[in-house]
């Protein structure tokens, strides 16, 4: 069977890059053909006996991890996971994690990176897209029976065959922990192929699978364990989830494991568990989100934690303006590090010997001299421009490179509009670049609210609450928050003749449809008509610009 011709109808699972693009790569050796099972083999040759990942508690060296996954490996090929299938992880920050996703990296299977968060909705989205042959889950997590919730979409989709619990397994899955064979020699994965399936945050609908190659991954992280100057004796600390892109490679679990670093997951992110981790474990570097950043330097002031350790704070994922930059560097006595990165590639960093104004002012600048950047005028409808806005000025960033994606799993038709026709990532967030170099984001362009680093899609929202017999119209916008940066907002059009509903009944409506959490909105208000742009589309500026003045005092 020639492999060309499988291509999904909905899209290729993966685009790779021109021949000549991945040539140069090559050759400027960002490219190594090297896998992260082997990457691991080498790992645990060079700190055997240097302790990997520390969590629920649980302290394993980096030969332990090793020979997990190598177990681990051998049982998934028994139960006949093959190479090239899909298999949906979503466990919470616990060792497993690392070996499950390594084990899987040996078989050759492709992890998709779904959030403790996620609910049925989401799961059976992600399931569904990729076909997944599988799902590895924990039995229990923040009280909700996560194991229930995957043995209940197995029965509903055929192509999951295996529902993997860590933890007690209920009917009809199997305990991760039995899934341990005698090690076997399998064949390396092609490091130019599909290593895993990431998650974006999603501009329209629900989110997107972005198809992350082992050769491109690798260099992002190589480079920002370099850039982060992580050592054998850094220890990173996992506050957020570690499937999202920015604790897992930013430079996260894997650039810590990548420097021989010990990694330490921490179950929650507030400050009494956090600084607990930090004191007890000698914690040297952490990423956060501004709200947790905000809340952290708030705590700092009270603490009797010896958080002396702490070198490096990173501030990532939605913006961190001035004031909260400062704020956390001096409240923990920091360096603080701004982080602003995207699951589809592109990661741009302060870097640690960056003048404060970069620091305070800026979102870093690429990894890559190799990371080309055009940014262009948002307002060009002309899909294929990237004609640059003049230096210095606002526009909208668009991006190619080592390690971004030239395109999303089986989505060819969104392929089309998310990519310039010579590749470039339409990043869909307004930037300006300062002389050095660095990035300054000063908005975003895309339909996207973000919830303290939670990105919420504002079109799946809106189709949740159409979904609802009394809602004629829906339209989510950003309502600016103090804490978060931003909260959603759903404005709603009631059907006439029909009882309209609350607000109360339709966020209960909402989250009764299986989603996370952070996607209910924050606020519903009820309008009779939504104002509309020259051509008749509903006007979300508007409608936003209604919300600002309705916070603004004195109006
Ligand atoms: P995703 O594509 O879902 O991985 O989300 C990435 C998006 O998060 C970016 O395109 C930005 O909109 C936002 N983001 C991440 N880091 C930052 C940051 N430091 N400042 C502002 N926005 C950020
Ligand atoms: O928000 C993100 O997706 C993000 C933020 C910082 C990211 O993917 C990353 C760093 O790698």
């Amino acid at each position: 069977m020639k492999k060309g011709l499988l291509v999904h109808p909905d899209g290729p699972d993966h685009t790779p890059w021109p021949t000549e693009l991945a040539a140069r790569y090559r050759a400027a050796g960002h490219w190594r053909g090297q896998t992260f099972g082997s990457l691991l083999t080498l790992l645990a040759t060079a700190y055997p006996d240097n302790i990997a990942v520390v969590g629920a508690g649980n302290r394993w060296t980096y030969l332990e991890l090793d020979e997990r996954a190598h177990r681990m490996a051998a049982g998934l090929v028994e139960l006949g996971v093959r190479p090239g299938e899909r298999v949906v992880v979503q466990l919470p920050n616990v060792p497993e994690f690392l070996s499950v996703v390594f084990a899987l990296f040996r078989v050759g299977a492709w992890p998709v990176f779904a959030l403790p968060a996620h609910r049925d909705t989401e799961l059976r989205h992600f399931s569904t897209q990729s076909e997944a042959a599988a799902i590895i889950t924990v039995d229990r997590h923040d009280r909700h029976d996560h194991a229930a919730m995957a043995t209940s979409l197995a029965r509903a989709l055929p192509s999951l065959r295996h529902v993997l619990v860590l933890g007690d397994a209920p009917e009809g899955a199997v305990a991760l922990h039995d899934v341990d064979a005698a090690p076997v020699e399998l064949p390396d994965p092609d490091p130019e192929g599909v290593a895993f399936l990431q998650l974006s945050g999603g501009s329209t609908g629900l989110p997107k699978l972005i198809p992350r190659t082992h050769d491109d991954y690798l260099y992002s992280v190589r480079e920002s364990a370099r850039i982060c100057a992580l050592r054998p004796d850094s220890v990173y600390l996992a506050a957020l989830p570690v499937a999202h892109n920015y604790p897992l490679s930013s430079p996260g679990v894997l650039g810590a494991l990548h420097a021989g670093a010990t990694t330490v997951l921490a179950p929650s992110p507030d400050a009494d568990t956090v600084f607990e981790l930090i004191e007890r474990e000698r914690v040297t570097i952490t990423g956060v989100v501004p709200p947790l950043a905000a809340a952290w330097a708030q705590a700092a002031a009270r603490t009797n934690r010896d958080l002396s350790s702490l070198e490096v704070l990173q501030v990532g994922g939605a913006k961190c303006g001035r004031e909260l930059a400062a704020r956390i560097g001096a409240a923990l006595d920091v360096t603080v590090q701004q982080v602003f990165g995207m699951a589809e590639g592109l990661v741009n960093y302060t870097r640690l010997d960056d003048p404060e104004e970069i620091v305070l002012g800026s979102q870093g600048r690429p990894i890559s001299a190799d990371d080309e950047l055009r940014i262009v005028d948002p307002t060009d409808p002309s899909a294929a421009s990237t004609a640059e806005v003049p230096a210095g000025s606002v526009g909208a960033l668009l991006t190619r490179g080592p390690y971004t994606i030239r395109g999303y799993y089986r989505a060819a038709e969104h392929n089309a509009t998310a990519f310039t026709p010579d590749g470039f990532y339409r990043t869909g967030d307004l930037v300006r670049r300062l002389p050095g170099g660095h990035l300054e984001v000063v908005g975003r362009a895309k339909e996207q609210i973000n919830r303290g680093g939670e990105k919420i899609a504002a079109e799946e929202v809106e189709n949740f609450l159409m979904a609802h017999p009394g809602v004629l119209d829906a339209a989510l916008v950003a309502l600016p928050d103090a804490y978060l940066g931003e909260r959603s907002c759903a404005y709603v059009i009631p059907v006439d003749g029909v009882e309209t509903p609350t607000a109360e009944e339709l966020r209960r409506f909402v989250k009764q449809q299986g989603v996370a959490a952070f996607k209910v909105p924050d606020r519903v208000v009820v309008v009779d008509r939504f104002p509309v742009t020259g051509v008749g589309k509903t006007s979300k500026r508007e409608l936003r610009a209604a919300l600002v003045a309705a916070h603004q005092p004195n109006q």
